[in-house]
């Protein structure tokens, strides 16, 4: 049986050997590892990593690598829950998915802050990924997936978000002039009626910019009698409006299929949270496994668009 009929035809091609970091790698007594934030910097690749702690609370550690396949974690945790200070109220249970972005010659990165009132999302700023400055919290509680466009679009700065109504999740669109400060939000896109992303879609990975517009990989949920299954799709959307869908995926990109994707703290979940765009077209997506490990699926923008159909009303 070929690897790709092995893989279900995925658009996305999962490195063999995935995954790339489990429990084992990590220094430190952990419960799990997932939803990691790649970049680049320099000639070496780095993963801002989700760690859930034994508490049952999650906070990040850094992965370095020279290929961007073989990580080497670091032995002291990278951000800790804010333990006093304004931040503490809020992250007093934990935090969760960072997706960073470089922007203005610096890396932002947006997270999901949790305690006793929600989850709500929250930024911070680092050069290193060693030392990270808080800034502010940008929602209230009800909010998570804040990713952030890498440049600014008509003079604003711009995010995806899911606020959570009525139960249901769209992917949100917001401006700011500051990064702190934001308004005039407006539903992108929603989850599709009889589709594998049915249930809730969320931003998962920093819009790229590509020819045929912004790039948004995200993931889609459909509720089954055993729970949510997490798969990811891509949308396009117009580089001078990005409140305009281009193009949409019929199916997903990836879903859960491989037994560490299948077994796990949370069963059925693939969870991108960044990419890397290599220099010869390839892009490299790393992704939670039910949440319990990372992998890394590599794909070109010939692949997805080709996937993607014209959205009739834009
Ligand atoms: C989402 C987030 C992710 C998690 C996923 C699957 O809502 O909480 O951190 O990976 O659910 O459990």
């Amino acid at each position: 049986m070929s690897a790709q009929r092995k893989f279900g035809n995925d658009v996305l091609h999962r490195w063999e050997g995935n995954p790339i970091l489990e429990l084992e790698d990590i220094p430190f007594p952990a419960n799990a590892v997932f939803n990691g934030a790649p970049v680049k910097l320099g000639d070496e690749y780095l993963l801002l990593l989700r760690v859930e702690g034994q508490q049952g609370y999650s906070f990040f550690a850094l992965a370095r690598s020279d290929d961007g396949l073989h990580f080497r974690v670091e032995d002291k945790p990278a951000l800790l829950p804010a333990s006093k200070g304004p931040f503490s109220r809020y992250e007093s249970r934990g935090i969760e998915d960072p997706r960073a972005t470089f922007l203005d010659g610096t890396y932002y990165v947006m997270y999901t802050a949790v305690s006793e009132f929600g989850f709500r999302i929250a930024l911070c700023k680092t050069d290193d990924f060693r030392s990270f400055k808080r800034l502010a919290f940008i929602s209230e509680p009800g909010n998570k997936d804040g990713v952030l466009f890498p440049e600014k679009i008509n003079g604003q700065y711009v995010r995806l978000d899911r606020p959570i109504g009525l139960g249901i999740g769209s992917v949100w669109i917001s401006y700011s002039n500051d990064l702190y400060s934001w308004g005039n939000s407006k539903v992108l896109f929603s989850p599709r009626r009889g589709y594998w992303d049915s249930f809730r879609v969320g931003a998962s990975v920093p819009p790229i910019r590509t020819e045929y517009g912004w790039l948004e990989i995200y993931h889609g949920t459909k509720m089954t009698s055993a729970g949510p299954i997490y798969r990811a799709g891509a949308v396009f959307l117009d580089l001078e409006d990005p409140s305009k869908v281009l193009r949409r995926c019929q199916v997903p990109i990836l879903s859960p299929r491989e037994d560490y994707e299948r077994i796990g703290d949370v069963g059925n979940v693939v969870f991108p949270c960044g990419a890397i765009v290599e220099p010869n077209g390839e892009i490299k997506i790393y992704y939670g496994a039910a949440d319990t490990c990372i992998g890394v699926a590599t794909t070109r923008i010939a692949d997805l668009l080709e996937c993607t159909i014209e959205e009739s009303d834009p």
